[in-house]
């Protein structure tokens, strides 16, 4: 199944199901190389735990924010991007009608109850064509989302485990955000949620 939620932006519930145990096992191998972190930045330190895989990652400190090809934890170049991971997300971007994808970086975010991303745009991509691909393991999340101004109109909408969103065309820079996530269980994450998100990178630091 597939729901266009807005130009540009599609859809397709439960598409990564029957690879959940793969993502769990690479996001499992990612953490012993780059281990999760909460950033602290100038708003603070974030509920949401992050790291990153493929040639680069986003890193966030008292500077701000921006996509960084070594992880500032450990001085290394961050983990290679599992074939298995790009090979999902190209497949869900062609399903939502965006050919030619070719993601360099994702970053896996992983929230335990409570967790939550304020309103905010993605912009330090410094890239404008391609989509943004987003796959939810785990625990549900209420997810916002506006328009091209903070203040336009939010639609929200339940992300389950295995749903994967495609943003791209005029919802690239739309508004967006997630709910603090509420404590239940998950047979494979326990209380956590994992957001996965693919993305194209044009300058990388
Ligand atoms: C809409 N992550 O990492 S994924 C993020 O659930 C982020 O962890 C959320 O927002 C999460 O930046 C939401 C859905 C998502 C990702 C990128 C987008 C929605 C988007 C880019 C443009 C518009
Ligand atoms: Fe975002």
């Amino acid at each position: 199944p597939r729901t266009v939620l807005a130009e540009g932006a599609v859809w397709l519930p439960g598409y990564a199901l029957s690879q959940t145990h793969t993502l769990h096992n690479a996001i499992a191998e990612i953490h012993k190389q780059a281990p999760f972190r909460h950033f602290q930045t100038r708003m603070g330190r974030m509920s949401v735990a992050m790291t990153s895989c493929g040639k680069c990652g986003w890193v966030a400190d008292m500077a701000g924010y921006r996509y960084a090809l070594s992880d500032p934890g450990t001085g290394n170049s961050w983990p290679a991007m599992p074939d298995a991971l790009r090979h999902l997300a190209v497949q869900a971007a062609m399903e939502a009608g965006y050919a030619n994808f070719q993601p360099v970086s994702c970053l896996i975010n992983r929230y335990a109850p409570g967790a939550k991303m304020g309103l905010h745009q993605d912009r330090d991509e410094g890239e404008t064509e391609a989509p943004v691909v987003s796959v939810s393991l785990g625990l549900p999340a209420r997810f916002s989302f506006g328009g091209l101004t903070r203040s336009a109109p939010k639609r929200v909408i339940e992300l389950l485990d295995g749903d994967v969103v495609v943003w791209g065309g005029p919802s690239r820079f739309a508004w967006h955000g997630v709910s603090s996530v509420r404590e239940t269980f998950h047979p494979q994450t326990g209380a956590m949620r994992y957001n996965l998100t693919f993305r194209a990178i044009n300058g990388s630091r």
